[in-house]
């Protein structure tokens, strides 16, 4: 094995979602999505859901950047910077308006059409997600969303229409975004699902959301086995939202409970990847009486669509506390969660830390031994444009530095199989948290507020150039 250096071939790129940049809500028969009917927070706090359009509400996503009608020239100048890939979503309304339709909407259908050539042209590998947060908003209404199991048929008619009428253009795909982000159900972190659920008051939210997550975890088995069908050669992954859970100190129940939460966290991992539940969730869910709709079919479903390889995203680590009278280890993010003392926050308390990149990179390999994609990392902030128009953004060129570092040190040194790394948020766009746009992550400036106030014109960064030789070194000039 040579230990210097990244693989050839290795996909640099950029990560986006549609909802957070493409804007044209209703343009070609788009039907609203749950991210349509949210406002903006800020940054203490996540955004609001309102139930419908509320007129004289603003709703950042709408318009967004309006990549809808500027994705020519942004694709130029993420070719510009050498991108090798570039992963986006279907927004599902696009294809699907309300969800539940037995046919697709051509004029949805066409425009990726358009844009995965527009990728292609500059020998740009898109990367789809099929949901990232933007479940029609209907299928909420209508039917409760992943609380009801007729989801599962109309995600995987949404899956197989996008495998079968992309299928030479997509090669590299992902089933649900940050699938096990709904494990923090003590929150109201709906911006972060794909679920659709909203919580009423009396609600058993705990057994509420493991059974939207077994229907998920259904309706991507079922997809990565229809994807394949469709196309051997595709590679499908699933998306952990992965935040690594260190322990507080060295005390044995401290430790302990660091593992319990890593399960409670990521044991959807194991399903995709396994094609089967963990022994410890089942008996966690006996202890609390979780009574789940799983089917011996579904079970079976499970173990026919494991996922070819792991995508995940990588901001920051979290620490956690055993606090005395907690018997069975379980997990309260409001009470278990403590700070690092060690590493630096950013303006939104997210903790920086590089190195759990790597030691990430090694645990989900020793874990899970399949191929791994960081396919969102990235520093948001706040920029400031000079008189010139130029934006000297040195914190985040030292964020991404950093953690690239850490990325190849895990490559060389530790021997871990990774296929590529795509920052989030590669131009700037609407935050998924808290909706606002200047919580900024771009190598692309766009003049736009959170107000919704700007010209939408695009600008390079100081990172603009920087992210160009790093792709251009293979990742040697740092
Ligand atoms: C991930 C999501 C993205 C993205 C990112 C940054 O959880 O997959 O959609 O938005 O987080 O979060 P935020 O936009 O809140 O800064």
């Amino acid at each position: 094995m040579n230990n210097k250096g990244l693989p050839k071939g290795f996909l640099w790129g950029g990560a986006v979602a549609a909802h957070q940049l493409e804007g044209g809500w209703q343009a070609g028969g788009k039907g609203p999505s749950v991210a349509d009917v949210m406002t903006v927070g800020s940054p203490k706090s996540y955004r609001k859901i309102t139930e419908g359009i509320i007129p004289g509400e603003y709703y950042p996503n709408h318009e967004a950047i309006d990549f809808y009608h500027h994705y020519k020239e942004d694709i130029k100048l993420f070719a510009e910077m050498g991108f090798k890939c570039f992963r986006t979503s279907i927004a599902w309304t696009r294809i699907f308006p309300k969800g539940d339709e037995l046919e697709p909407n051509e004029e949805g259908l066409k425009f990726y059409d358009d844009l995965f050539d527009e990728c292609l042209k500059y020998n740009i590998e898109p990367v789809v997600t099929l949901s990232h947060f933007e479940l029609p908003y209907y299928l909420v209404t209508e039917y409760g969303g992943f609380r009801n199991r007729k989801l599962i048929d109309f995600f995987v008619r949404f899956a197989a229409v996008c495998f079968d009428r992309y299928k030479s253009k997509v090669k590299y795909w992902m089933t649900f975004n940050e699938i096990n982000n709904q494990a923090n159900f003590n929150e109201d972190f709906a911006p972060f699902t794909n679920s659709g659920i909203y919580y009423k008051p009396g609600d058993n939210r705990e057994e509420i959301m493991y059974q939207a997550a077994h229907y998920e975890l259904v309706a991507s088995a079922k997809a990565v086995q229809i994807g394949h069908a469709i196309n051997p050669d595709f590679e499908i992954g699933c998306m952990i939202a992965l935040v690594p859970i260190y322990p507080e100190t060295c005390k044995p129940s401290d430790i302990l409970m660091a593992q319990k939460v890593m399960e409670r966290k990521y044991f959807f991992t194991d399903v995709h990847v396994h094609g089967k539940y963990p022994n410890y969730i089942q008996k966690y869910w006996q202890r609390k009486n979780i009574k789940l709709d799983i089917t011996p079919q579904d079970l079976e479903v499970l173990t026919k669509g494991t996922v070819d390889y792991i995508g995940f995203s990588y901001y920051m680590s979290n620490v956690v506390r055993h606090n005395k009278g907690n018997d069975h280890y379980d997990y309260n993010e409001k009470t278990d969660l403590v700070g690092n003392q060690y590493v630096k926050k950013s303006d939104w308390g997210w903790q920086i830390d590089p190195e759990g990149l790597r030691y990430t990179l090694n645990w989900l390999t020793d874990t899970y031994r399949l191929p791994l994609f960081i396919v969102e990392n990235g520093f948001g902030a706040y920029d400031k444009v000079e008189a010139d128009g130029s934006v000297h953004d040195s914190y985040r060129i030292e964020y991404l530095r950093e953690h690239i570092k850490q990325m190849k040190l895990a490559v060389e040194e530790d021997g871990v199989d990774l296929m590529g790394y795509t920052p989030w948020g590669c131009i700037d766009l609407v935050s998924a948290g808290t909706g606002e746009m200047e919580k900024r992550y771009g190598f692309i400036y766009v003049d736009k507020d959170n107000k919704g106030n700007g010209t939408l014109k695009r600008s390079r960064k100081d990172s603009f150039a920087w992210y160009k030789k790093v792709i251009e070194s293979n990742g040697e000039t740092l």
